[in-house]
């Protein structure tokens, strides 16, 4: 989008700094986003606001562009490894917590779909909210959960999803929990773009979650709900 060999990150305000970062996501500049995340947080800009304001819609701007065929698929990859770098200073900051494990969660990309970082993005918020995260990564069949939660027995089962062609796995995944019997074992959430409320209520998932923010509030509501549950029935 833009040249900024020559530009002294340091010297923007902090509203220019961010159009540049936008830009430079674009651009698919890692070291510039890297740079640029870090001199946000020296300004004393809170992790989660470096995060959606910088980071998150530079690259709803890259989607609009990838959308309408301005961006392919290797510059897109530049964004998102861009994106990652910015993420990984964010990480430990928004992960920070003294607090015992509040509960624990399997989450993975489903079958044929190789997106991860909205799913990065949930498991960095839900660590930082005290829970305990298990990520199985991009492109998992129904196999991949039901080993995941036979290991490690959490809570919750999260499946993340970006393609309309994908979504429908989550059901796939949901049906297979139920043909074992083991369904409500777990709260099922779900996120992605394109997925919506009418979406997780129709494959019967426990609740449908927009973004990473919402589904730490979620979690955390279900599990206080599953707790008062389990008191009042004396189990
Ligand atoms: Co792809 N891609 N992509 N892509 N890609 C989309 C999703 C698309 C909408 C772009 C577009 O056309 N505008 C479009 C899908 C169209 C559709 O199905 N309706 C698309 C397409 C078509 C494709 C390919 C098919 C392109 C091609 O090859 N021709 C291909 C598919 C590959 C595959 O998966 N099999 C493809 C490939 C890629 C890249 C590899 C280049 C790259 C992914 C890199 C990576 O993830 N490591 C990529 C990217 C980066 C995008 C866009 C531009 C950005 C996605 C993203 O990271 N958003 C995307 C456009 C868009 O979404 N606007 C697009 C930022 C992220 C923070 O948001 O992921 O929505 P999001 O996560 C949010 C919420 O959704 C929610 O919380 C997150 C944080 O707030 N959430 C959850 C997500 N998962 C959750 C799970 C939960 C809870 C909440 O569990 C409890």
């Amino acid at each position: 989008m833009t040249e900024n060999d020559d530009i002294d990150l340091t010297s923007l305000s902090d509203e220019d700094l961010v159009a540049q970062m936008h830009d430079d996501l674009y651009d698919g500049l890692k070291e510039e986003i890297e740079e640029g995340v870090q001199i946000l947080l020296d300004r004393g800009w809170e992790p989660y606001k470096v995060l959606t304001d910088a980071l998150v819609e530079g690259m709803r701007i890259v989607g609009i562009d990838f959308r309408d065929g301005i961006l392919f698929v290797p510059e897109v990859l530049l964004s998102a490894g861009a994106m990652k770098g910015g993420m990984a200073i964010l990480r430990p900051l928004l992960a920070e917590t003294g607090a015992p494990p509040v509960g624990k969660m399997v989450i993975g990309t489903v079958k044929g779909d190789i997106h991860d970082i909205g799913k990065n993005l949930v498991s960095m918020m839900m660590e930082g909210a005290g829970f305990e995260v298990i990520d199985l990564g991009i492109n998992n069949p129904v196999e991949n959960y039901i080993e995941a939660l036979e290991e490690h027995k959490p809570d919750i089962l999260g499946m993340s999803a970006l393609l309309t062609t994908t979504m429908p796995y989550m059901k796939t995944v949901i049906n297979a929990l139920e043909e074992k019997g083991i369904r409500d074992d777990y709260l099922v959430l779900v996120g992605g773009a394109p997925l919506s409320q009418e979406f997780g209520e129709a494959i019967n998932a426990d609740a449908y979650c927009r973004d990473a923010a919402v589904t730490v509030d979620i979690a955390k509501e279900l599990m206080q709900r599953k707790h008062n549950q389990a008191v009042s029935s004396g189990s």
